[in-house]
């Protein structure tokens, strides 16, 4: 047996992903299983830390920020799941991670101190209470930089000048932004600020007994890397707060063995003294890996708390209109990626407020026509990310607010109308889709998502893309560490292959629908990007053919 451990640390939840990647023997083909899939929902399985859906209760809609605390006592809660399924977590061999990405962890001069020496007959989260500057972390869901992603913008000569140097212009949620605003908001705790982490590198330090790397996939979510060197700029450093660049702990490549794990989760967990400690990643290329995108071709779209469209780059490419992003892939080339805030929310929301399950939702989209008969829906409940509206509120057009199959589809078709549009700068020709996170398990969703990109729509068995993925990454890693020659398509192979025989595939009829009702979606946005009302001109086109 030999296992390798992928724990995720998303918005809502935390799960694990365990593999089983026996080396062949006498003849026998390298076993490769998926052994163990575990999770909890914060929110349920914390209660104390007072989240919804993951997410610290704010009376401005722009806050989002969430209690890090909370995820390191996750931490030994997923882990202690894991040995009540049976695994035998002396046999994990590395252990490696993906954290929702852009978040950032506030840390003081003890915790290289505490981190080193943590007793394993203590709950993790009694013993780390004091090292951090700031109890809370904003989180990728919040929109209160618009000024401080401004003044950075100036002060490095424009939009189109930071997406070159970052790889993408300066996004509320990035976390260059928001050290600004936590150094201009409270600068005496800034300044006690030893080390800025991102969920991700927080994660791996506790696991390492000592602060980890940040991988260049997730670093580029930060506004502060020259994205063609892969190292902190120190332009955009100098750019977003005096003083910062000693607290940023250093890049190093996503297969990077920060060391062993912590004596603490060995006397703990019950794991092996010499089982590796591997650099973590960012939910989106934790989950490239995991769907197996490690050629360029073909797209991925999560739909998770945020929905993702994700492509693997060979080569690195801006998105002219600044809405896109480049973030390192693990395999040490590019990634593209469109985020989309109202994903799973929105979904939700429509799916709650007519007190509707899953199968209701998919009843709702079985009873309603491609196009919905000119009826739109803009999804922002939230401030949306793409395109950027900071004002939360959906807006609809020609559906009435009590018409639940008509909002049902209205949401879903609204998304991924918004996909295609906005992922236009790829330049990807979408032939097939493999599609992950919880709502891909909902076909009737799919099939409006094979309809509406006119694309074939893999599904995948392990819906945690991001925890199989860092999993796949510790067993890449460890071969590495190890000195062998290893190819990321024997990593993916047998893992992260989509289920083939149940594709969806796109009707042509619905599709051709579709081509002209993107159209109409864009007419409908734009002109509430404007402040302007209904297109009902454009409506009636549409539904007069
Ligand atoms: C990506 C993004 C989200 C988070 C949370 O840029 O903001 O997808 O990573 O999943």
């Amino acid at each position: 047996m030999a296992l390798y451990l992928g724990l995720d640390f998303s918005t809502q939840s935390a799960s694990a992903v365990v593999v089983d990647v026996d080396p062949p023997e006498n003849g026998r083909a390298r076993r490769r299983e998926v052994v163990c899939v575990v999770s909890l929902q914060f929110d349920d399985a914390l209660p104390s830390y007072g989240t919804r859906s993951g997410v610290l209760p704010s009376e401005d809609p722009r806050v989002a920020h969430s209690v890090p605390l909370m995820w390191v006592e996750a931490l030994d809660l997923l882990l202690a799941r894991l040995r009540d399924e049976g695994v035998d977590l002396s046999a994990v061999r590395a252990i490696a991670g993906s954290g929702q990405q852009h978040g950032s962890v506030y840390l003081g001069a003890s915790a290289p101190d505490t981190l080193a020496s943590l007793d394993g007959e203590l709950p993790l989260v009694e013993q780390v209470r004091d090292v951090f500057t700031r109890s809370t972390s904003p989180i990728w869901m919040d929109s209160s930089t618009a000024d401080e992603c401004e003044e950075i913008t100036d002060s490095l000569g424009g939009p189109e000048a930071v997406a070159e140097l970052t790889g993408s212009r300066a996004f509320e949620r990035f976390t260059g932004p928001q050290i600004r605003r936590f150094y201009k908001l409270d600068p005496e705790a800034f300044a006690l600020t030893r080390t800025v982490h991102l969920v991700s590198s927080f994660m791996a330090s506790l696991i390492a007994g000592g602060h980890a790397p940040i991988d260049p996939g997730d670093a580029a979510g930060t506004n502060l890397i020259d994205i063609r060197k892969k190292a902190w700029s120190h332009l955009a450093v100098a750019a977003t707060a005096p003083g910062l660049k000693p607290k940023l702990p250093p890049i190093a490549p996503s297969s990077t063995v920060v060391g062993r794990v912590s004596p603490y989760f060995v006397a703990r967990h019950g794991m092996a003294p010499d089982a590796r400690a591997i650099v973590w990643s960012g939910d989106n290329p934790c989950s490239l890996i995991g769907v197996g995108l490690v050629r360029a071709g073909r797209i991925a779209i999560s739909l998770g708390t945020s929905d993702t469209l994700f492509g693997f780059m060979p080569e690195l490419g801006i998105d002219p209109a600044g809405e896109g992003h480049v973030f390192g892939s693990p395999t040490g080339e590019y990634m593209s990626l469109i985020c989309f805030k109202n994903g799973s929310l929105a979904r939700e929301r429509v799916r709650d407020r007519f007190g509707l399950d899953w199968d209701g939702f998919d009843e709702a989209l079985r009873a309603t026509p491609p196009g919905n008969d000119g009826k739109v829906m803009l999804p922002w409940f939230e401030p949306e990310i793409t395109p950027n509206v900071l004002e939360a509120g959906e807006r609809l057009y020609g559906v009435d607010a009590d018409d639940g199959p008509g909002l049902v589809r209205a949401v879903v078709e609204g998304q991924m109308a918004s996909m295609v549009l906005h992922s236009r700068w790829m330049g990807v020709t979408t032939r097939e889709i493999y599609a992950t996170g919880g709502a891909s398990r909902n076909r009737e969703i799919l099939q409006v998502m094979a309809n509406v990109h006119g694309a074939e729509v893999f599904p995948f068995r392990v819906g945690n893309s991001a925890a199989l993925g860092a999993a796949l990454r510790a067993w890449h890693a460890d071969r590495v560490a190890d000195g062998e020659e290893v190819s990321w398509d024997d990593i993916i192979a047998g893992f992260a292959e989509p289920v083939r025989e149940e594709r969806v595939s796109p009707d042509p009829d619905a599709h051709a629908t579709y081509r002209r009702f993107v159209e109409l979606y864009a007419e409908c946005e734009s002109a509430a990007l404007r402040g302007e009302g209904d297109p009902a001109a454009a409506r009636e086109r549409f539904v007069r053919g």
